[in-house]
C-alpha cells in the first residue's frame, strides 16, 4: 500500500465547525468537528417512561405536524399498515395494540415522513463542497429528496435530470465496462423483498455476483457462525418463545435504544419471574429498569427491574466468558451428575462434545477471569441461572458480531446453549437480533455475493438464463477493488456507503476513483458528497408512502428477525411526484441496461407486485403460494429446521466447536475501543445530538473512559483529545473528542459511529464472515494538538 495512511485532519484553528479534509480542495469525507462541547449529566436509571413519550411526539409532530404525524404513527406495524422502518424486531402474532411502535420507531417514521424537501433549487444554492461542510444532522434535516439529480464530470453542483436520462446514464456506464465484474451493487436493509429479488436478478443477468450489502457490516458473522453449526444462518426462536422462557441472556446488545419494542417482551418476562442476564461492558439503561410508555399506570411508578444479573465483560472478552460459563456448568454437573447437562440431547443430536470439554479443561479459571474481566463468582452465578432454567433464550447483536473473532463468539454461545439442550424447543433458542427492518429478507431474496448453487439453479431455470457462478465481492472487498481501480461503478440501493463502512478516508479515496457512484435514496447523506467522476441521486418512495401502479395500490413484503414474512403498505401521499418505487427503478434500469439481452418482462412485472411474488414463489424455498399466504393477517413463518428440532447440517446434528482464546495485545497506554450507537441515531442518520440514557447531550464527539484509566493516562473530564488507532504499524487519527468518565471496564473505550469509522482499519475484519471489527479498535488517546481544553 503506497497510500499515505495517516488520516490527520486539516482543521483551520479559527473555526472549530470547519470541514475535515485530508485532501485540500476536496470536500471532507468525515463529519465536521462540533462547534461546542457536549453536556454531560448522570446516566439514566430507567428507560422509557414520560421522556420517551415526549420524545416520540416531539419528533413526529415536529417533522410531520400533528395530523400527518398521528395518522402515520397509527399505521405503524398494524396488520394492514406499514412495517416500521426502524428495527427488525417482530410484531405480536395475535392482538396488537393501537400504538405498536416505540420512541425510536416514531423517530424513524418522522425522519421519512418529514415535510421538509431537498429540491433542485436546494442543490442550485449549495455546492457539493459546501454541503460537505455541514453536519450529518443538518444534511438529514433538509428533508426528502424530490428529483433525480446528477453531478456531471467536473461540476460543482448537482443538477436535475429526467428519469430517462438518469437510467440511460447508468446504462452507458455499465455497458461501457470491460467486464460486468467491474461494477458493484450495494443494498441496504430497508429494501423490500420484491425490490431485492428484482435487483439481484438484474445484477446476475448483467453478469456478476458483486452484491455487497449492509449485512456484511452487521450480522454476517451470525449467519456464517450459525450456518456452520446448526445448518441455518438465522435464529431459531419466535416471539411467543419469550413468553415461555425461564431465562434470557442478552449479550452485546442495547435494546433500550436499538430495539425498544424488545423491552416489552423483556418486561413481561421479568414480571413473570424469568431471569434476565445481560453481558455488556456498559450498564445499558434499557436492561436496568423500564417503564412502558404505553402503560399509563407504569409511567407513575418506579418501572420494572429487567436485569437479574449484569456481567460487565471487557470488550471482546466474550469467548473467555462463555468458556467460563461452560466450565461452571461442567463443574456443577460433576457435583450433581445427570442434573445439569442435557446428556440425551448431547448424545443424540450433537457432535464434538468431547473435544469441546477437553478444550474447556485446558483453559484455566485465571485465564477466563483475566480475559473476560468478570469475577469467577459472577460467572458461576450466571451459570447457576442457566442450570436452573429449563428454557433459555440467547439474544445478541453487534457487541458480538463486529470483532475479528466474531464467528467464534457466536459459536461459543451455541456451545453453551447445546450443553443445556436449549435449541429447538419451546421457550428456548438462539436469537440474533437483526438491525435493518428487512436485512434478513434481502438475504433470503438472494442479495449475497456467494449464492448457493441451488439458488442459482432455480433462478436460472425460472428466468431462462445462465447465472454467473464465480463468487462476487462483499463490502470490504468492494472498497478494496474500487481503491485498486478494479471496480469502476458503485450502484447503491439505499444506505450510506461512505459513512457506514470502515476506514472513512480510505473508502472516500476508493469512491473517488470510480467512474460513477449512483444512490437510490430517500434522504441526503454524505455518500452523495464523496463521489465518482459522475454521480447520481435517484429518489425513491419510502415505506410510509402509497405506491400506486396500473395494477392498483401495491404493498411490499418484508421478513423480520424471526422469519415471519408479512406485508407493508404505505399510508400517505409520496413526498414528491417524481419519486419512483424501488421495484420500478430496478426494472427501468434493467430494461435500459440489458435491453434485448434479457427475456424478462421487466416493466410488466412492476405494474402489479403480485407478478414479482409469483416468480419469487417459484425460486425461493418456503415461498410456495406466496401471494395467498402473505395476505393472511400477520403473514407466515418461513421453514426453520432447527426451530422445529431438526438441525439442517449434513448429518442432522448440531456441532460443538472449539475456539482459541482471542488475544488482542494492547501496548502501554493503549485501549480497546467499541464504536456504538447513541439514542438519537439510526446508523448514519442522526435524529438529534443527545444520548439521553447515557446522560450525554448536544454532541457526539465524546470518548467514554474508565476513571482509573483516565487517571493513569493523565486525562481529565471534559478534556479535548485526539484518538489514534493502531493496526499492523498503520496509524489513523480522529481529532477533537471530549473525555467522558464512564462506568466501563478498564482499558476499554466507547465512541459513536460514524464519527470514529475513520479509525476502523479496512483490513481489520472478522475471520470467515469478513465483518469489519468496528467493536475492537486498538487506540491511544492524547491531548488534542492545538486544543486549549
Ligand atoms: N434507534 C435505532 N435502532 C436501531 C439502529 C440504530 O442505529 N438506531 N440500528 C439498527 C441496526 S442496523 C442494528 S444492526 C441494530 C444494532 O443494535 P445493537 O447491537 O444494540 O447496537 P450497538 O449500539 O452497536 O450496540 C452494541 C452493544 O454491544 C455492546 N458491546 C460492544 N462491544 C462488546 C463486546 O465486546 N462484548 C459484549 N458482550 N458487548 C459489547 C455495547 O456496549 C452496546 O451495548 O439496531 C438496529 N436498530
Ligand atoms: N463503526 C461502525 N460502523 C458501522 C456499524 C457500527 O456499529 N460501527 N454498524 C454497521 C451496521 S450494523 C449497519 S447495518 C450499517 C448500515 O449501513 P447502511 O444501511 O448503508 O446505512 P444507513 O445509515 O442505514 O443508511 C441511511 C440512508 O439510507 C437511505 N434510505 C432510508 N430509507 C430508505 C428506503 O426506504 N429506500 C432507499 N433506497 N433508501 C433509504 C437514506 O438516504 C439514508 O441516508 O452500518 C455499519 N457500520
Ligand atoms: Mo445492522
Amino acid at each position: 500500500m503506497a497510500e499515505a495512511r495517516s488520516t490527520e485532519q486539516v482543521v483551520p484553528e479559527e473555526s472549530p465547525g470547519a470541514p475535515v479534509t485530508l485532501v485540500p480542495g476536496l470536500p471532507g469525507a468525515q463529519p465536521p468537528l462540533e462547534p461546542k462541547a457536549p453536556e454531560v449529566g448522570p446516566v439514566q436509571e430507567v428507560a422509557g417512561g414520560v421522556p420517551a413519550v415526549m420524545s416520540s411526539l416531539q419528533h413526529a409532530w415536529g417533522e410531520m405536524g400533528p395530523i400527518r404525524g398521528t395518522q402515520l404513527l397509527l399505521q405503524v406495524n398494524q396488520k394492514d399498515g406499514f412495517d416500521c422502518p426502524g428495527c427488525a424486531w417482530p410484531d405480536p402474532d395475535a392482538e396488537r395494540s393501537v400504538a405498536e411502535f416505540c420512541e425510536n420507531g416514531a423517530k424513524a417514521v418522522a425522519e421519512e415522513g418529514t415535510k421538509a424537501r431537498v429540491t433542485p433549487e436546494f442543490f442550485r444554492q449549495h455546492s457539493v463542497a459546501e454541503l460537505a461542510q455541514q453536519s450529518d444532522l443538518w444534511l438529514g434535516k433538509q428533508g426528502r429528496l424530490t428529483h433525480p439529480m446528477v453531478l456531471r464530470e467536473g461540476s460543482t453542483h448537482y443538477e436535475p435530470l429526467t428519469w430517462e436520462e438518469a437510467v440511460a446514464l447508468v446504462a452507458e456506464e455499465l455497458n461501457g465496462l470491460g467486464s460486468p465484474d467491474e461494477a458493484c451493487f450495494y443494498t441496504s436493509g430497508r429494501t423490500s423483498n420484491e425490490a431485492a429479488f428484482l435487483y439481484q436478478l438484474f445484477v446476475r443477468q448483467f453478469g456478476t455476483n458483486n452484491l455487497p450489502d449492509c449485512a456484511d457490516l452487521c450480522h454476517e458473522s451470525s449467519g456464517t457462525a450459525l450456518n456452520e453449526v446448526i445448518g441455518i444462518g438465522k435464529g431459531t426462536v419466535k416471539l411467543e418463545d419469550f413468553e415461555k422462557a425461564e431465562a434470557i441472556f442478552v449479550i452485546g446488545q442495547n435494546p433500550g435504544t436499538n430495539h425498544p419494542r424488545m423491552l416489552t417482551s423483556l418486561q413481561a418476562a421479568a414480571r413473570r419471574g424469568c431471569q434476565i442476564v445481560s453481558i455488556n461492558p456498559l450498564p445499558e439503561t434499557g436492561l436496568n429498569r423500564f417503564k412502558h410508555p404505553q402503560e399509563l399506570i407504569q409511567l407513575m411508578g418506579p418501572g420494572t427491574a429487567i436485569n437479574r444479573l449484569w456481567l460487565p465483560v471487557r470488550i471482546n472478552g466474550d469467548v473467555a466468558l462463555l468458556k467460563g460459563l461452560g466450565k461452571a456448568l461442567l463443574e456443577e454437573e460433576a457435583k450433581r451428575p445427570g442434573r445439569v447437562l442435557a446428556k440425551d440431547f448431547i448424545r443424540e443430536r450433537t457432535t464434538g462434545f468431547e473435544a469441546y470439554v477437553e478444550a474447556l479443561r485446558a483453559v484455566s479459571w485465571d485465564e477466563v477471569v483475566e480475559q473476560s474481566g468478570v469475577a469467577k463468582e459472577q460467572i458461576v452465578a450466571a451459570a447457576g441461572i442457566l442450570a436452573s432454567s429449563e428454557r433459555t433464550i440467547f439474544c445478541w447483536a453487534m457487541g458480538l458480531t463486529q470483532h475479528q473473532n466474531a464467528v467464534a463468539n457466536i459459536q461459543e454461545i451455541v456451545n453453551v446453549a447445546l450443553l443445556r439442550g436449549s435449541v429447538g424447543k419451546p421457550g428456548a433458542g438462539l436469537c440474533p437480533v437483526r438491525g435493518h427492518s428487512n436485512v434478513q429478507g434481502d438475504r433470503t431474496m438472494g442479495i449475497v455475493e456467494k449464492p448457493s448453487p441451488a439458488f442459482l439453479e432455480a433462478l436460472g431455470r425460472e428466468f431462462r438464463f445462465e447465472p454467473p457462478r464465480a463468487p462476487g465481492l462483499d463490502t470490504v472487498a468492494t472498497i478494496r477493488a474500487m481503491h485498486e481501480g478494479k471496480v469502476k461503478v458503485l450502484f447503491a440501493l439505499g444506505g450510506n456507503f461512505l459513512s457506514a463502512t470502515p476506514d472513512t478516508e480510505f473508502t472516500a479515496a476508493a469512491l473517488r476513483r470510480t467512474r460513477l457512484t449512483a444512490h437510490v435514496s430517500t434522504k441526503l447523506n454524505r455518500a452523495h458528497l464523496v463521489h465518482g467522476r459522475r454521480a447520481l441521486i435517484l429518489p425513491c418512495l419510502g415505506r410510509t408512502e402509497r405506491d400506486v401502479r396500473t395494477g392498483g395500490e401495491q404493498f411490499v413484503t418484508v421478513e423480520n428477525s424471526m422469519g415471519v414474512v408479512h406485508t407493508s403498505r404505505g399510508a400517505v401521499q409520496p413526498a414528491s411526484e417524481h419519486l419512483r418505487s424501488e421495484p420500478e427503478i430496478v426494472a427501468r434500469l434493467a430494461q435500459a441496461v440489458l435491453g434485448s439481452r434479457s427475456q424478462v418482462e421487466w416493466l410488466g412485472l412492476v405494474e402489479d407486485y403480485d407478478r414479482i411474488r409469483e416468480r419469487i414463489s417459484r425460486v425461493v424455498p418456503g415461498f410456495e403460494r406466496f401471494n395467498q399466504r402473505v395476505r393472511e393477517p400477520g403473514g407466515f413463518y418461513l421453514p426453520n429446521g432447527p426451530r422445529e428440532g431438526r438441525f439442517t447440517t449434513g448429518d442432522s446434528k448440531a456441532r460443538f466447536t472449539v475456539h482459541p482464546l482471542p488475544r488482542i495485545e494492547l501496548g502501554p497506554g493503549q485501549l480497546l475501543m467499541m464504536t456504538i450507537r447513541s439514542h438519537d441515531q439510526y446508523n448514519t442518520t442522526l435524529y438529534g445530538l443527545d444520548d439521553r440514557y447515557r446522560g450525554i447531550r448536544n454532541g457526539r464527539r465524546v470518548v467514554m473512559l474508565n476513571p482509573e484509566d483516565m487517571r493513569s493516562l493523565g486525562l481529565s473530564e471534559g478534556q479535548v483529545v485526539d484518538l489514534t488507532s493502531h493496526f499492523r504499524g498503520e496509524k489513523r487519527v480522529a481529532r477533537r473528542f471530549v473525555v467522558v468518565p464512564y462506568r466501563i471496564p478498564r482499558r476499554c473505550a466507547a465512541t459513536y459511529f460514524p464519527e470514529t469509522n475513520v479509525l476502523v482499519p479496512i483490513d481489520s475484519y472478522a475471520e470467515k464472515s469478513r465483518t469489519p471489527a468496528s467493536k475492537s479498535v486498538v487506540i491511544s488517546v492524547a491531548p488534542s494538538e492545538g486544543a486549549s481544553g
